[in-house]
């Protein structure tokens, strides 16, 4: 299989040295999963300064990336591999979820765009990128720690990439609800103990419960996943039990006023 690859175009090439020199992301490298390539768009820009960045045309504050080192940047990717999805990465883009990582993980080539200071000139959003993806509503100073944000989520869910018989379908998310609650050893910590049937060694009483753990934080912490999903016979008679332990919770106290 040939890698997934990433092109990274970037004024800040050495930000991306860490993150690809370690754990899953440096394993997935290695074993021929992906393959990054990092283009210095400082390296298209012309005249002795290689100035990327200039004043925004009808004032205003900050500075606004310049067009050509750009346009000549993603076009040395572009040209090279034409099937490429070119992504510029921008708060004002669609917000990026495990369902956007799932379907870029069918994507041969992925060319990454990070805009800096005000943003990027907007002749390059119109005839040179494919798709803006934004990370969540906050403002960064720049789209490469979004960039990595992006190729972390999907390099995981690649086959392979995280080892053994390690897989991505018990991730929070995975169906739309967060992940159970995990414990290891040891079995007592300050005075807390690892719920029994953990330690029962039956694999269908853990598999209910960790149903239970995956449903009681999702709708504890994240209500809003839980009404967006379809539920299984088993879920749903999750939910009619606790729904009747409250009704007699609420029943029992009686009133206060
Ligand atoms: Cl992709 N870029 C910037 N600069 N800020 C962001 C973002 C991206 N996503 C959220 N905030």
């Amino acid at each position: 299989m040939t890698p997934m690859k990433f092109s990274i175009l970037t004024i800040f090439p050495d930000m991306f040295t860490g993150f690809l020199e370690h754990g899953i992301i440096r394993r997935a490298m290695d074993r021929g999963l992906i393959d990054t390539g990092i283009i210095n768009i400082r390296d298209h820009a012309a005249g002795r300064h290689r100035v990327t960045d200039d004043r925004p045309y009808g004032g205003g504050n900050g500075m606004v990336m310049k067009p050509e080192p750009l346009a000549g940047a993603i076009r040395e990717t572009v040209n090279r591999y034409p099937d490429a999805l070119t992504i510029h990465l921008t708060p004002q883009g669609r917000v990026f979820d495990q369902d956007t990582a799932r379907e870029l993980t069918r994507t041969d080539h992925i060319v990454m765009i990070c805009g800096r200071y005000e943003g990027i000139d907007e002749r390059i959003c119109e005839t040179l990128v494919d798709r803006e993806l934004s990370i969540g509503d906050y403002v960064l100073t720049g789209g490469e720690v979004a960039a990595m944000v992006v190729i972390d989520a999907v390099t995981r869910l690649l086959p392979g990439a995280l080892g053994g018989d390690h897989s991505a379908d018990t991730d929070s998310f995975a169906d739309q609800l967060l992940a159970h609650a995990q414990y290891t050893r040891p079995r007592e910590f300050e005075g807390k103990a690892v719920p029994d049937v953990l330690l029962s060694g039956n694999h269908r009483e853990i598999d209910r419960w960790r149903t239970e753990s995956a449903m009681i934080r999702t709708f504890l912490k994240r209500p809003d996943l839980l009404t967006k999903r379809l539920l299984t016979d088993e879920e749903t008679q999750l939910l009619k039990k606790w729904h009747m332990e409250i009704g007699r919770i609420i029943k029992n106290r009686g009133t206060n006023g």
